[in-house]
C-alpha cells in the first residue's frame, strides 16, 4: 500500500509522525519539504496541503490528511497487526487521545507560542498556514508561562507511571516527548524538581523511535 509522507526533518510536528511509523515498523515513501527555503507556501505544496503545514500523509486513495491526530487514527485502524500505538480498548483510545491532545494544547502548541512570537526568522509568520500574522510579544512570554505549567503538571502525572497516559508506550508519550524536545528551541528544559518528568523523558528517548 504506497503512502506518500510529507517530511522535514528538523521540524518537530513531522517528528511525531516518523517516531509513529518507526514504532508501527510501517514503510511509506517520503518526500522532504525544506521549510528554511519556504517550499511549504509554494503552490505546488498547498495543491497537496492547503494548510501549508508539515507533515501530511497522501494515501493510496490520493486523499490527504494534514493533521497528526487524523494520520495517527488512520495508520492505527489501516495497520491493526502493528504495534498499538492508541492503547488495546475504547478506554485505552480514549485515555491517550486524551493525553496526547493535553501535551499538544498545553504543551506543543506553548512552545510554538514562544518560538513563533519571538524569534526574528519567524517575522510575519507567527501561525502556520497561507496566512501572514505579525508577532505579538506578550504571546512569547505567554507561551513561556504556559511551558513552565506544563512541565509541572507533567512532573505530577508522572509521578509513579512508567508512561504518560496507559500502562504501555503509546501516542501520547510521542506528543509530549517531541515537545519536551521542541522546548529547547526556546531555552525551556526540565529543571532539578522534574526528577519524575526526567526519568521518563530519558526512558522514552532511549527507544529507537526517537531517533527516526
Ligand atoms: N496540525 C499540524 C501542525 C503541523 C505544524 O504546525 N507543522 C509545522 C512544522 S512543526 C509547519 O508546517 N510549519 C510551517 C510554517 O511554519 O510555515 C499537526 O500537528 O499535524
Amino acid at each position: 500500500m504506497a503512502l506518500t509522507f510529507y517530511d522535514c526533518t528538523p521540524a518537530p510536528s513531522p517528528r511525531r509522525t516518523r517516531i509513529l511509523l518507526a514504532e508501527k515498523g510501517i514503510e511509506v515513501e517520503t518526500v522532504q519539504i525544506d521549510m528554511m527555503k519556504g517550499e511549504q507556501l509554494t503552490p505546488e505544496y498547498r495543491a497537496i496541503s492547503p494548510t501549508c503545514t508539515i507533515p501530511a500523509l497522501k494515501l493510496p486513495s490520493g486523499a490527504v490528511l494534514t493533521e497528526n491526530n487524523a494520520i495517527t487514527l488512520y495508520l492505527e485502524d489501516a495497520f491493526p497487526d502493528t504495534p498499538h500505538m492508541l492503547g488495546d480498548t475504547p478506554e485505552e483510545r480514549g485515555i491517550v487521545l486524551n493525553w496526547s491532545l493535553r501535551a499538544e494544547q498545553e504543551g506543543l502548541l506553548a512552545v510554538a507560542e514562544a518560538f513563533r512570537n519571538s524569534t526574528p526568522g519567524m517575522k510575519d509568520r507567527a501561525t502556520t498556514g497561507p496566512n501572514n500574522y505579525a508577532q505579538i510579544p506578550e504571546l512569547a512570554a505567554r507561551g513561556q508561562a504556559r511551558l513552565t505549567a506544563f512541565m509541572n503538571m507533567m512532573n505530577e502525572r508522572l509521578n509513579g507511571r512508567e508512561f504518560l497516559a496507559i500502562d504501555q508506550f503509546s501516542y501520547a508519550d510521542i506528543t509530549a516527548m517531541v515537545t519536551i524536545d521542541f522546548a529547547k528551541w526556546v531555552k525551556v528544559t526540565p529543571t532539578d524538581d522534574h526528577d519524575d518528568l526526567k526519568r521518563w523523558h530519558a526512558a522514552v528517548c532511549a527507544r529507537p523511535s526517537a531517533t527516526a
